[in-house]
């Protein structure tokens, strides 16, 4: 198939998700051609099954808020055209669903160009049910040729928020063979250089994310004992300088390091002890999935879809948000018990290659894509484009 992607592409856990699964389709001899304003973050090359497509902006004086939405629509029109599409992938509904269907209907009078328009978190709880956007995000599902959603929490927000029921879920994924625990002794060395244990944090430092969290566990597992533990931040973003102070304030500045965004993610979850993810709201948390294939046991809130992910006493814990002591009382209790945390950490990996991985939820994309063409372009009149 010719399946045409548009992510986020530099900030986002939607903006990984849509890029993996283009580099997973190419992987599988379809041809994908990515739509966006930028190169997505985590594709590195390109390839003949692999291409991208840049949405170029064209700025006027009179457009205070240049419209990206209607540039991609035309870019989408063009792409369909040149690369002969099938079907178009939106990641992330707003605006890009409400772009692959005013692609569509220009389209129309040449070719039927179906649109599937995955769901990943605040398109649905935040900013997609906000008034200014709610009316176009709710006709943009329903014109959506199939919705899908990345856990049973965000299909039952999207039911109560938008009345809409007919979304299929298919969970985030990782490549087992990517995320994997691997040695590698001298960047533990040097992340605790005295033989700390280390907690882990990954994401993109944004308010819901709640990292002063994590720095305030840290204070109170030091409370327990001196240079026991180091908290390895990773990631950048606009909370960063609050919990650098906050650090300073509690004490704990020199047990933390911010590492930045880094490249190899699987690295340095392969030399944590705890992961944690103390998130306001998370409708799936693809780095908790992450943090699991990779042996690590998760602290998580109890919130959306992370219930769906980290597994009560089994992969980690589940606490309430917000509750400092008993991430602080979770993560001591695995610091203390190495049996208990590797064992924890087993099973993490073990629960995410038999849910999660590539060769389960990547055949799902696919089907779905099967059965859209299918229904929608009918098989009769579709034109074969493999
Ligand atoms: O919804 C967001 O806040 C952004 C969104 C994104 O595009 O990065 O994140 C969501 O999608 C991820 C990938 O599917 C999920 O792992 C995250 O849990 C989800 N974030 C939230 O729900 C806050």
């Amino acid at each position: 198939m010719n399946i045409g992607i548009t992510v986020f592409p530099t900030y986002g856990g939607s903006g990984i998700v849509g890029s993996e699964l283009g580099r997973e389709l190419a992987d599988r001899g379809h041809n994908v051609h990515f739509i966006s304003y930028e190169l997505p973050t985590r594709i590195c090359q390109l390839s003949e099954r692999m291409k991208f497509h840049e949405v170029e902006m064209f700025t006027y004086p009179l457009f205070e808020f240049p419209p990206y939405d209607l540039a991609l629509a035309s870019k989408i029109v063009e792409v369909a055209e040149t690369e002969k599409l099938d079907l178009m992938h939106m990641h992330y509904a707003v605006p890009h669903a409400t772009a692959a269907f005013l692609a569509r209907e220009i389209y129309k009078p040449i070719r039927y160009l179906p649109f599937v328009t995955t769901l990943h978190g605040t398109d649905i709880t935040l900013v997609g049910a906000h008034k200014s956007f709610l009316p176009v995000t709710k006709f943009s599902i329903e014109q959506s040729d199939s919705v899908t959603s990345i856990s049973q929490f965000l299909a039952a927000e999207t039911s109560r928020t938008f009345g809409y029921e007919q979304v299929e879920i298919i969970p985030n994924f990782i490549n087992a063979e990517v995320y994997y625990r691997r040695d590698n002794r001298a960047l533990r060395q040097q992340l605790a250089p005295n033989g700390e244990k280390i907690l882990m944090h990954v994401s993109n430092f944004r308010p819901v994310k709640r990292i002063t969290d994590c720095v305030r566990t840290l204070a109170l597992l030091r409370a327990r004992c001196e240079q026991c533990v180091r908290l390895v931040m990773c990631g950048d973003g606009p909370e960063m300088e609050k919990a650098q102070n906050l650090a300073a304030e509690l004490g704990v500045a020199d047990d933390v390091f911010f590492a930045g965004s880094v490249p190899n993610i699987a690295d340095y979850l392969s030399v944590a002890d705890v992961f944690m993810l103390p998130s306001e709201t998370e409708s799936f948390g693809l780095a908790a999935l992450e943090a699991m294939a990779c042996e690590v046991p998760v602290i998580a809130t109890r919130v959306g879809g992370l219930p769906e992910v980290v597994r009560e006493g089994e992969t980690g814990c589940l606490v309430p948000f917000g509750d400092i002591q008993a991430m602080a009382d979770c993560a001591g209790k695995l610091f203390d018990n190495e049996a208990l945390r590797l064992e924890m950490g087993r099973r993490a990996r073990a629960i995410a290659i038999e849910e999660f991985t590539t060769e389960r939820v990547i055949p799902q994309y696919i089907q779905l894509y099967e059965r859209v063409i299918s229904e929608k372009i009918g098989k009769t009149s579709r034109q074969s484009h493999r």
